[in-house]
């Protein structure tokens, strides 16, 4: 097949998603062509049946808002005459959904056929997506999508509850490549990090007010007064000086690393102990999945998608939002009895081969044929 692909190519879990699925498709022999204002970060190797259109919006100091989905819709027009795409693909429905559908348009009236695919991803429904002011662009894109998927039951539900629409949601959660957290690396070196007798907390994220990335460093300072341990901080974002000033506060600021954004993060978990995931809403929890296919447990809240994944008093511990004092609690007992903690290890690795991309794949590969029988 020819499949279109329509992200956010910046860090985050919907553009890992969209383009490690894109990657994998094109291994299978699809080509796939990711149309996108600039290259995904983890759009990194060479393959025969991958292409990357970008989309340049010049910058007319007419427009107060340079109009990025006029130009999005022209190059996905485009692409698709020129690829003879088969379908098309937009992960986050804002403004993607809506894009696809004017590019579908302006294609119809030239007699081409191009049905789309829209991924929900979480924010683009539980937090964007409640903003009124797009609910009639967003009810009526997601209600003409040839196709609708969520990354979670909670994501379907939740787009259900907040929009009428008519249309379908079929659930295809989020995924990895197992085989590529099976080799052990050597590039990144616990005791760079942290004494022999120390354990290793992370989070990662980023750093967004729903991620509560406090609730990481309140956790942290509690546990770091039972059990002696580092703190792990991946990536980067707007709540940063936030972060800062409260390890300052708490004191805790040399016992903690802030490595920065890093692509792909296999690295740094494969020497981490429990990973830390405290977020008001989280549709699916990509990262909570990459650690735990590094066989790190997971201490999180309970909230959206989260319990679909990890599973409580198994692969990790979930709590309330908020109820940051439970999850130190939760961390100090796991911490504090090895037999259950590796028990909880390869828990957690058997939980996260459910979602291997070989699973996941062939349904998204059945989802295309099936739209693409379907016409428009
Ligand atoms: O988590 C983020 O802030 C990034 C966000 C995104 O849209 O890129 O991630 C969402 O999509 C991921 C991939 O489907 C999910 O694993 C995350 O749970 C989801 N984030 C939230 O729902 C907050």
């Amino acid at each position: 097949m020819n499949i279109g692909i329509v992200c956010y190519p910046t860090f985050g879990g919907s553009g890992v998603v969209a383009t490690e699925l894109g990657i994998a498709l094109a291994h299978k022999g699809h080509k796939v062509h990711f149309i996108t204002y600039s290259q995904p970060f983890r759009l990194n190797q060479f393959n025969e049946n991958l292409f990357y259109h970008e989309v340049n919006v010049n910058d007319y100091p007419l427009f107060d808002y340079q109009p990025y989905e006029s130009v999005l819709a022209s190059k996905i027009v485009d692409v698709a005459i020129y690829e003879r795409l088969d379908v098309l693909h937009v992960h986050y429905a804002i403004p993607h959904a809506s894009v696809a559908y004017l590019a579908q348009q302006i294609l119809k009236s030239r007699k081409i056929k191009l049905p789309y695919i829209t991924t929900l991803h979480g924010t683009d429904i539980t937090l964007v997506g409640q903003d009124p002011s797009f609910e009639p662009v967003i009810f009526f894109s997601l209600n003409n999508s040839n196709a609708i998927t969520s990354v979670s039951e909670s994501l379907r539900k939740d787009t259900l509850k907040t929009f009428k629409i008519a249309n379908d949601i079929k659930v295809i959660p989020n995924f990895i490549k197992i085989e590529d957290y099976k080799s052990p690396t050597e590039a990144c070196h616990r005791k760079n990090f942290a004494a022999p007798n120390e354990r290793i907390l992370i989070h990662i994220s980023n750093f967004r007010k729903v991620k509560r990335v406090e609730d990481v460093l309140r956790v942290f300072d509690i546990v770091r007064k039972k059990i002696p341990c580092k703190l792990i901080l991946v990536g980067d974002g707007p709540e940063r000086p936030a972060i800062d000033k409260l390890c300052r506060e708490l004191n805790t600021c040399s016992d903690i690393i802030s490595v920065g954004k890093i692509a792909n993060p296999k690295e740094v978990l494969s020497i981490a102990d429990v990973f830390i995931l405290p977020s008001e809403t989280e549709s699916f929890g990509l990262s909570a999945l990459e650690a735990m296919a590094v066989k790190i447990p997971v201490i999180s809240s309970n909230t959206g998608g989260i319990p679909e994944l990890n599973v409580h008093g198994k692969t990790g511990y979930m709590s309330k939002v908020g109820d940051y004092e439970d999850m130190a609690k939760n961390t100090i007992a796991l911490l504090s009895d090895e037999k259950t903690f590796q028990q909880f290890r390869e828990n957690a690795f058997e939980q996260a081969k459910k979602f291997d991309i070989e699973t996941i794949l062939p349904m998204y590969e059945k989802l295309y044929k099936e739209v693409i029988a379907a016409g428009i």
